[in-house]
């Protein structure tokens, strides 16, 4: 096998004619594209085989293991985009974490990062820990069409710390947010650990070659807006611009579960497309993201002819809080957002709720308000989503 290391700063690929790029670009794009979240595992026979004797976060690090399952959903549903197969605690585990992912339940850390003791004692990650990382985003780039992108990804720090510091799955964030406000000192020193983490993982991932970048800020829904600016939103700002410099023009996009209060603050850490969870119309986030922007959503749709201004309610403030965005109102790319739920309710219903959203998103671009749309699910595939039903979907969606 060949050798490579983490550095090795492998070109990344010139692909004019991939439809998920076309679509970042503004392009009209060949074909509808389409991916969606957790393709990769879960749904799929062929995945569970593969994985049937070898541990989740195992199997993270076994280069042609994490390669194949990366490929198993491009070939079987015909997806325009690959997800890379690991998981957001990966570099934790990395840098030498106890950590673990519990079949049925997820990451679980057996001493939890509570307190200031603990997050000093975290270790550093250097990239050479993450090189099975990097050989698997090489192989799995071999197992691709030039129409056909590999997404790269992380978890954002506050959805990281979050496990750290429950040290399992929570529903309520309780612990998280007495650190967060408690001690916001240690809060902080804690968010800049990660951050280093995570833009060394990214940068493994950009130096052997994807094709793009999600930033996952799965859990950043539990938080109101005013705390996800203040101990949240600096630190994947951080993230964005770290990845803009490493790779120019490489593409970045943030996604959140709930997210619909914070769709504006988080398009103002700096990506180029936003996922939307099911839960908010694509016409609403366009114009909440929109707003924050700094403009008014120059729409003739629009039923006032009204010239007032959007950014008058306190955009402009977000904006000096946040930095600017590189990108201007109408220039932002939505990712989404059929709901997970009803990829199993039969034909009749994925059928109407795909035609709802290319509707709504067409007539978005055509008015200018957005620049280009991605068709994905809200959030993952659900476990027991039949693969069948997945296939089907991605066939509906090239159709109309
Ligand atoms: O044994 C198994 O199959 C474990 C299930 C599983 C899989 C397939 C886990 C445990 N992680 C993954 C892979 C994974 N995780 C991918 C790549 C595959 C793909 O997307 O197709 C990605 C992008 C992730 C990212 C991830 N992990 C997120 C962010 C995305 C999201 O869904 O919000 C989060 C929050 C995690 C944590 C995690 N890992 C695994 C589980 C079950 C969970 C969630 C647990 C919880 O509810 O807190």
């Amino acid at each position: 096998m060949t050798v490579t290391t983490p550095h090795s700063g492998a070109s990344r690929r010139n692909l004019p004619h991939a439809p998920f790029l076309q679509a970042i670009r503004g392009e009209q794009p060949s074909r509808r594209p389409v991916w969606f979240m957790r393709q990769a595992g879960r749904s799929l026979p062929e995945y569970r085989a593969l994985r049937a004797n070898v541990a989740m976060l195992d199997s993270c690090f076994q280069p042609e293991l994490a390669a194949e399952i990366t490929l198993q959903p491009v070939r079987r549903h015909d997806v325009d985009a690959a997800i890379f197969f690991s998981d957001i605690v990966v570099p934790l585990k990395a840098a030498g974490i106890p950590i673990d992912i519990v079949p049925g339940r997820g990451p679980v850390v057996d001493m939890p990062v509570a307190d200031r003791a603990a997050i000093d004692a975290l270790p550093s990650l250097a990239p050479e820990q993450l090189a099975p990382i990097h050989e698997a985003v090489r192989l799995t780039l071999d197992g691709l069409t030039d129409t056909q992108v590999l997404i790269g990804f992380a978890g954002a720090p506050f959805t990281v710390a979050s496990y750290l510091i429950e040290g399992g799955p929570t529903k309520t964030h309780q612990r998280t947010k007495a650190l967060m406000h408690g001690d916001p000192e240690s809060w902080h020193s804690l968010m800049r650990t990660l951050t280093d983490y995570i833009i060394t993982f990214l940068k493994v991932q950009i130096n052997a070659g994807v094709d793009a970048i999600q930033l996952f800020d799965s859990w950043a829904g539990f938080l109101p807006d005013r705390d996800y600016r203040t101990f949240v939103a600096p630190y994947s700002q951080e993230i964005f611009a770290a990845v803009a410099a490493a790779a120019p023009g490489l593409p970045r996009i943030h996604f959140g579960v709930t997210t619909g209060e914070l769709l504006g603050s988080m398009a103002l850490t700096g990506p180029d497309v936003m996922g939307v969870d099911w839960r908010v119309d694509m016409a609403a986030a366009a114009q909440r993201i929109n707003a924050a922007l700094g403009e008014e959503v120059h729409s003739s749709l629009r039923q006032a002819a009204g010239t007032d201004s959007v950014g008058a309610d306190g955009s402009a403030s977000d904006a000096a809080l946040l930095g600017s965005s590189a990108h201007q109102p109408g220039d932002i790319v939505l990712q989404g957002n059929l709901d997970p739920a009803l990829l199993a309710a039969g034909p009749t219903i994925i059928d109407r709720e795909i035609n709802h959203l290319v509707r709504t998103t067409d007539e978005l671009i055509a008015t200018g308000q957005i620049r280009g749309h991605i068709v994905n699910l809200g959030h993952g595939v659900l476990p027991d989503t039949r693969a069948e039903d997945i296939t089907r979907a991605v066939a509906t969606i090239h159709s109309v």
